[in-house]
């Protein structure tokens, strides 16, 4: 898509829901860059998860590196909302149409995310091991959930 048609969409969406359902678009931001820029965060989500989850497995300690995960976790699931901007659907993104064909169901998959997140983050402030695996449980199934119905499969 060329960048005129994205800035439009993007100020279309602006008006229409507000500036919370977009990422902070520049005068230069594409579509690729936008589609670019969410596979980054999710990939350093994709990163506190993995490190966070070796912390609940016991498999290193750390308890003050778990909650900087957690938190990692909890800032990057905050910014997800504002990762869709209509037409960033680019080719090759594995983000599915019904994000935008239905886009309540999406943001409440998302707010279960974020809900769970700063459970994560309360549970390892506490350094509360059983609360941590039960939010951490919940973090994963959020991710699940969500990728299930919104995320094109894994070949
Ligand atoms: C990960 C990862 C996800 C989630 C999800 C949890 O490590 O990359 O997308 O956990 O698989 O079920």
């Amino acid at each position: 898509m060329q960048k005129t048609r994205f800035r439009f969409l993007v100020a279309a969406l602006a008006i229409t829901t507000g500036p919370a359902a977009s990422l902070v678009a520049t005068a230069e931001t594409t579509s690729q860059d936008a589609a670019d820029y969410r596979e980054s965060v999710m990939t350093s989500l994709k990163g506190h998860i993995g490190a966070a989850s070796m912390h609940v497995r016991g498999l290193v300690d750390g308890p003050e590196f778990l909650l900087k995960h957690a938190r990692g976790l909890a800032n990057g699931a905050s910014e997800i909302a504002t990762l869709f901007p209509a037409g960033s659907n680019v080719e090759g993104s594995e983000a599915l149409p019904v994000i935008w064909e239905q886009p309540e169901e999406f943001a409440a998959a998302v707010e279960k995310l974020v809900d769970a997140t700063k459970k994560f983050v309360a549970a390892a402030e506490r350094d509360d091991k059983p609360a941590i695996a039960a939010a951490f449980r919940d973090v994963g199934g959020s991710c699940k959930g969500c990728h299930d119905k919104f995320r094109a499969p894994k070949d």
